[in-house]
């Protein structure tokens, strides 16, 4: 790190914030009248998670929520970005709404109004209602209807309250590790399904947010609500300059980055897809197109990592693989930790797809945690290096005057890191699973340092705690 660099302060009103997700913290999946999900689903099936690892207890929030509000609170937390658990609140995807499930997120709610922390709400975090997987899940022509309805339901409980929602967490992960490689919920490996998921997703996200904004202006937060998608972005650079590489790392990059932000943003669909599903697979209509265009306040962008890429015949669908880089430092999960393209693919991102308000709604590392001190706490460096140098990362952008309204760090707590189960830990707070302790890692009271001072303490020569 360069010391000697000044970067401007973060805005005064830049939002600080953590994430998480029902599924991955909330245990307890059929308490109080819930359905199953198809990941309670899929996670009972041997094979499908290390250790045979499923949410039924996780981080047994759903019962703990209370003293989690209190430690969000301590950390100095300004938002909370949360998603509901769609069979809570509609055991059968639709018909009858289950009341104690919405009356659950009604006091979550409550609560973080009451500590003035913000809800940010995602509606749905990849736990579709089995009873919906069932019925064909989100290759179902009618997907996108009982998502609107869905989230309609939820607007109209929690909307008075809510000022930031999003409609969909990272649908390039549903369509693709849910559908083309069978690694997540539902399992499938179909293409064709796949390219059908894709289109059904984009039109989900535009139904729900028509239902929003038609709603009553006080049932919006008094106009103040706003609603956007959160997309997991992820730079590919060439591994080479070799023309099959290049052609490669297009694909990739259309296949993983373009396939839900050119349709949002730009009525268009990547023609290098065309190489991943089949000609003319994915398929979008103009009135598709139109309930698309303008259907976002703000954009949700999720970095991790980037991937340097090569052509690979081996790797289907897009014939393209990432290339390990000697002397990188690779997380629990073998990213490569690599902050400066942070800051290229914000600039990026308002380049291509104009000057909407960005927020970064995940961003963090699982690093296996180091033992404790002697004062009972625990040193993830690593972690703390990650955060401070992506939070650097962002600051560039913001002083190359791309729109950042704020940041969420990836997770609050560990959690169940879908099929690799409790392995990996993204969490600021250490969860032990035995005894549900709750520990605040050195990450956690770095990023509360970083909070209480708006991102100055990044500037400091001296950053240890
Ligand atoms: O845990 C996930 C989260 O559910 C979605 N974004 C990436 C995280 C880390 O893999």
């Amino acid at each position: 790190m360069n010391r000697e660099e000044t970067l401007d302060r973060f805005p005064g009103n830049f939002l600080w914030g953590a994430a998480t997700s029902a599924y991955q913290i909330e245990g307890s999946p059929l308490a109080d009248g819930a359905g199953p999900s198809n990941w309670h689903r899929f996670s009972h099936q041997p094979g499908n998670t290390r250790n045979g690892d499923t949410g039924d207890i996780a981080c047994d929030h759903y019962r703990r929520w209370a003293d989690d509000v209190s430690l969000m609170k301590e950390l100095g937390l300004q938002s909370y970005r949360f998603s509901i658990s769609w069979s809570r609140v509609f055991p059968a995807g639709v018909g009858t709404v289950n009341s104690a499930g919405l009356d659950f997120y009604d006091r979550l709610v409550d609560r973080l109004g009451a500590e003035g922390i913000q809800p940010n709400i995602t509606l749905h975090h990849w736990d579709l209602p089995a009873a919906l997987d069932d019925r064909g899940g989100w290759a179902h022509p009618d997907s996108p209807d009982w998502f609107a309805e869905y989230a309609r339901t939820v607007f109209q409980r929690l909307g008075d309250r809510v000022t930031m929602w999003a409609t969909l967490n990272e649908p390039w992960v549903i369509v693709d590790a849910g559908y083309v490689h069978g690694v997540h919920a539902p399992g499938h490996r179909d293409l064709k399904k796949a390219a059908l998921v894709s289109a059904n997703l984009l039109r989900a996200h535009g139904k729900a947010v028509r239902v929003y904004r038609d709603l009553d202006v006080s049932r919006r937060a008094d106009g103040k609500g706003r609603i956007g998608i959160v997309v997991n972005l992820e730079p590919k650079d060439p591994a080479s300059e070799d023309p099959t590489d290049l052609q490669a790392t297009r694909r990739a990059d259309a296949y993983m980055n373009r396939q839900f932000l050119d349709p949002l943003f730009l009525g268009s669909i990547p023609a290098e897809l065309d190489e991943v599903f089949g000609q003319d697979q994915l398929r979008l209509s103009g009135e598709d197109f139109g309930l698309l265009a303008g259907s976002l306040d703000f954009l949700g962008i999720n970095f991790y990592t980037r991937s340097v890429t090569r052509h690979d015949e081996t790797a289907a669908p897009i014939r393209a693989s990432s290339v390990k880089q000697p002397g990188a430092l690779y997380t629990d999960l073998d990213w490569e930790v690599h902050p400066s393209s942070l800051t290229a693919l914000l600039i990026r991102v308002r380049d291509a797809y104009g000057d909407l308000p960005l927020y970064i709604t995940e961003n963090g590392a699982a690093f296996p945690d180091p033992e404790p001190d002697a004062g009972g706490g625990i040193p993830d460096s690593l972690r703390v290096d990650y955060f401070r140098e992506h939070l650097r990362a962002v600051q560039r952008a913001l002083a190359a005057g791309v729109d950042v309204r704020g940041y969420y760090a990836w997770s609050l707590f560990d959690n169940f890191e879908w099929a690799c189960g409790y392995d990996k830990r993204f969490g600021i707070i250490r969860v032990d699973y035995a005894t549900q302790r709750r520990t605040l890692k050195d990450s956690a009271r770095f990023y509360r340092r970083v909070i209480r001072s708006n991102g100055s303490v990044l500037a400091e020569g001296a950053l240890e705690e």
